[in-house]
Order: structure tokens, then sequence, then C-alpha cells
């Protein structure tokens, strides 16, 4: 019986475990970091530990410093979250080995999944599509033009250790072969420790849309429908969406078995991703799969009305899946948008600092999965994510006319956040009209850069007021906003939320 779990994690998803928690009648234990000392996840828990310095080596990623905190405080499982050590076999069989439950998956689908020569394997004997390739591989630049020019160009050389983009090369010309095979295995060597690569056929104008799934540890597996994350820059996903606008209720459903047959096939245990690309003739093919809780997951919980969490804790109880897959079925449509501090126009460069004035959307259909409060500095040591927007509507047009008044309704002043651009995002034609594939940032890059004028210049006014108004309210409202006539007030916060034109409105 899990009575006490340690989230070894950081920020807004250590929060969303601790939740969870709570409503379980479940403790809650927080490691942090020396630069996290103020973070909130720490107060939020019920008990918290210090597990060394700001670098994410000695504290977050440091295996024995966090399993001597669960050793400490006895408890009875560890939740790693994502990223840091949620996909780390080794960190699962320390677990294991010290009689602490890992939430998550069993450590060899970890490894199986890691390896994606390994996990094509996998899947091919699952039956499920993978990209025309190759199955095992390549032991020179001689064999991997032969494979080349069977598979025709172009090809994608990825290494069998990388994932997530990270090693992938695009090879469209025969000359370009060998070079770029010696070239893909001394990346890949440096970067994994391991110079296994292997080719797919490129896949063009790809979808990024994946399906998530929960299995449990007497052979049940469920998936829970598609998310569509193809709104991605550089391999970071910016805005998702649920249900896909992209695929028909009959590939959803092929999509969905062939999902469940892929974690079947490797005896998948607790929450899981199998990612497909889908291809502009609605062609689909395994990718990847996430052994993990992902940072999209919301949508799918708003949609299906599933907490994640809490299933990956029953799951990791021993307990028996209480959902058949027919109970499950998607209602209505969410979005999620990622919140970071982070300067859209110098190159995404991550832009830390102290949050000075923070007013967060509310209202019918909206959920923030955040940690920032105002006065919070945010560290520069970790990700520049501060926390996600989640909308749901009964259709995807509310969806995002809800989306839009909640982005306008969000004020963080003191840092650079890409708010701004995800307005923008957000009224792009092609977003609206669900018409989009991984190349949307890229095609649509002249809308999304910023125009000087009106708009731009109201909504720079409208910061400096509210920042006045905040002053002024400081002043236990002596003057200034308060005593302003109603519909008089120079000092509007709300004031650069444009109407739409020609919404239908409900
Ligand atoms: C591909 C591909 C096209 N063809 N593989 C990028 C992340 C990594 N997980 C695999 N990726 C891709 N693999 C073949 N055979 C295109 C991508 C890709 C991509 C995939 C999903 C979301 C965004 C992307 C952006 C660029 C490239």
């Amino acid at each position: 019986m899990i009575r006490k779990v340690l989230v070894a994690n950081r920020g807004e998803i250590a929060i969303r475990v601790m939740r969870a928690c709570y409503e379980m009648g479940i403790r809650s234990v927080a490691v942090y970091s020396t630069a996290d000392r103020l973070s909130r996840h720490v107060v939020f828990a019920n008990e918290a530990e210090c597990i060394g310095g700001a670098s994410s080596a000695d504290s977050y990623l440091n295996i024995d410093h966090i399993i001597e905190a669960a050793k400490k405080h006895k408890v009875d499982a560890i939740h790693p979250g994502y990223g840091f050590l949620s996909e780390n076999s080794e960190f699962a069989r320390r677990c294991e080995a010290e009689g602490i439950i890992f939430i998550g998956p069993k450590p060899e689908t970890m490894e199986l999944m890691g390896d994606k020569i390994s996990a094509r394997i996998q899947m091919i004997k699952a039956g499920v599509p993978v990209v025309p390739g190759t199955q095992e591989q390549l032991s020179s630049g001689e064999e991997a033009l032969e494979v080349c020019r069977k598979i025709g160009f172009p090809v994608m050389l990825k290494a069998s250790m990388g994932g997530g983009g990270k090693g992938m090369r695009l090879i469209e010309r025969e000359e370009d072969v060998i070079e770029m095979y010696n070239a893909a295995k001394n990346e890949a060597m440096a970067s994994f420790g391991d110079d296994t690569v292997y080719i797919e056929k490129f896949v063009e104008e790809p979808h990024h849309i994946e399906f998530q799934i929960l299995g449990d540890k007497h052979g049940n597996v469920i998936h829970l429908y598609d998310r569509e994350c193809s709104v991605q820059r550089r391999h970071q996903k910016i805005v998702e969406e649920s249900p896909s606008p992209f695929i028909d209720d009959t590939l959803r459903r092929e999509m969905g078995e062939k999902a469940v047959a892929a974690a079947k096939a490797v005896g998948y245990i607790g929450a899981g991703t199998i990612e497909f690309l889908v291809d502009k003739h609605h062609h689909f093919y395994f990718l990847e799969m996430n052994t993990r809780l992902q940072v999209e997951h919301p949508i799918t919980e708003e949609v299906v009305g599933v907490d994640l969490v809490k299933q990956q804790i029953l799951i990791a109880d021993g307990q028996p899946l209480g959902y058949r897959q027919e109970d499950i079925r998607q209602r209505g449509h969410a979005i999620e948008c990622r919140i970071c501090a982070e300067d859209t126009e110098h190159n995404f460069m991550p832009s830390p600092g102290t949050i000075v004035q923070l007013t967060e959307p509310h209202g019918i259909g909206i959920r923030i999965d955040s940690y920032v409060y105002e006065g919070y500095e945010i560290p520069v040591h970790y990700d520049p994510m501060i926390g996600k927007l989640i909308v749901w509507a009964t259709e995807r047009q509310y969806a995002i006319e809800r989306m839009r008044r909640v982005l306008y309704e969000y004020k963080i002043v003191g840092l650079t956040t890409n708010i701004r651009y995800l307005r923008r995002i957000i009224d792009v034609p092609d977003f609206r009209e669900g018409n989009y594939n991984t190349y949307f940032i890229e095609r649509n890059a002249e809308r999304l850069r910023p125009r000087p004028g009106f708009k731009n210049e109201s909504e720079e006014m409208a910061v400096i007021a509210a920042y006045i108004d905040y002053l002024m309210n400081l002043e236990e409202n002596t003057g200034g906003a308060a005593e302003c006539k109603q519909g008089q007030s120079a000092i509007n916060r709300w004031r650069t939320f444009g109407l739409q034109k020609g919404v239908l409105r409900v």
C-alpha cells in the first residue's frame, strides 16, 4: 500500500504529482536543490529534503542523494515526473533494489524502448507499422549507401540511442551518404557513448500525433486517444491539442489499436506514449515510445476525464485498471500552451528573472499547471518552462477562442515570456483551420514575427499601466485606479484584448 511518495522532480510537474497524492490521502515528500529553496514544490509537499547543489547533476539527477532522501523519509514509492531521471533504467533498478516502488514501467521496458533499433524490432514483431528502413545497425558506409539506394532518397540517418531529434540527419543525395554516415557515427558516439546508427525513409510533411496508453500489472492495456503535437520548434513542443484535427475516427481507431499492441508487446506497465508520424496520405508509422508521463498529459486528462497521475499510482500499487477500453471516450476539445521564460525575438533564448507581477487567468474551462508566484526568481539552472495553460471547450473552435481570451488575460511582468508569441500562433489561419503539420512554425515564421504598430504599442502601454496600478494599490489604494470613475480608468489591465471580427458567438 502506497502511503508516502517522494517526488524526484521540481516545478509544475512536482506540484501536479503532489496534488494527486493529496487527493488520494498519500503523503508527499519534495526534494530540492539549493537553488530551489524558495520554489513552490518545496512548500507544497508534506515533507522536504535538500538533495544538493544547483546543478542538476548534483541534485535532481543524483541517484544516491535521492535514494538517501527516500530512505530517510521512509517513502513507499518514488514518482520521477518527466525529464531528469524519469527514463533512467538504472534509477528504476536502484529503487527496486532498495525496496522502493518506482512509479513507472519496468527498467527492461525502458531499455528496450530507449534503443530505437530494438524498439523498431519489437514493433515489427507486434504488427505495428514502422517507417521503412533498416532493422539492424549499419556496419559500413557502403552498406548505408546500399540501403539508401534500395529505399530511395531522401532518407533519415538516426542514432539508435538518440531520440527527440538528437543526432538525426537528412540525406538527399547519393554523394552525401558516406560523409554523413561517418559524421553521424562520430556525433552519436560523442553524444550518447554509442555510435550505432540506422536508416529510415524520410517521411515528408509529417504530423506528430501521439497516443496515451495505460498498462497495469495484470496485462491489461488501454489507450486514451490522441494528441496532436505538430506545433514544434527545434523539437520543442509549443502548442498541443486533443483530438488531432488531422485524423478521422477510422484512422483514430486503427492507431489506437496499434498503440495498444505496441504497449502489450513490451509488457508495458504504467502511463506511456506511443509517438507516430502521420504523412499527408494519412499513413502512420511508429516513431518512438516515451516511457514516462509527458508534459502535455493534461489535454488527454481534460478530454477523456481520467487523472493520469492517480492512475500511475494505482497501477504502481498493483491495482487492476479501473477502466475498460469502451469506457474511454473523447469529449470536447483541449489545447495546451507552454508558457516559457524565453525571448522569442532573440532566438528563443531563455530569459530567467524575477516575476514582479503575475495575473493568472481564471474562468470556465481553464486549467493552469504552474509553479511560479509574484516575487519568485526563476532559476537559471533548469528548464525555462514556467507553466502550462490548458483550456477545454465543447468544440475546437470554442477552445481556440477560449485560449485566445486566456492568453490575453495572462500577465507576467518582470521577465520576457513567450505569451505574445503564443497569441500570434492562435491567430495564424493555418492553425485556426487545423491545417498544419510539423512544418507549421517554419512556414509561418513571417506571421509569427511581432508586427510594429498599434496593437504592440498599446500592449506595452497596458503592461506599464498595470504596473503603475499595482504600485498604487501597494499604497493602500490611496489614489490611482481606485479613484477613477468606472469606465474612465486610464489604467486598465485588460484593454489589449481585441475582439475578433466575424467569430461565431455562442
Ligand atoms: C523523422 C522525420 C521524417 N522521417 N523520421 C524528429 C524527432 C525525432 N523523434 C524524430 N523526428 C523526425 N523523424 C523520418 N523517417 C521527421 C522528424 C521530425 C519531426 C518529428 C516529429 C515532430 C517534429 C519534427 C520536426 C522535424 C523532424
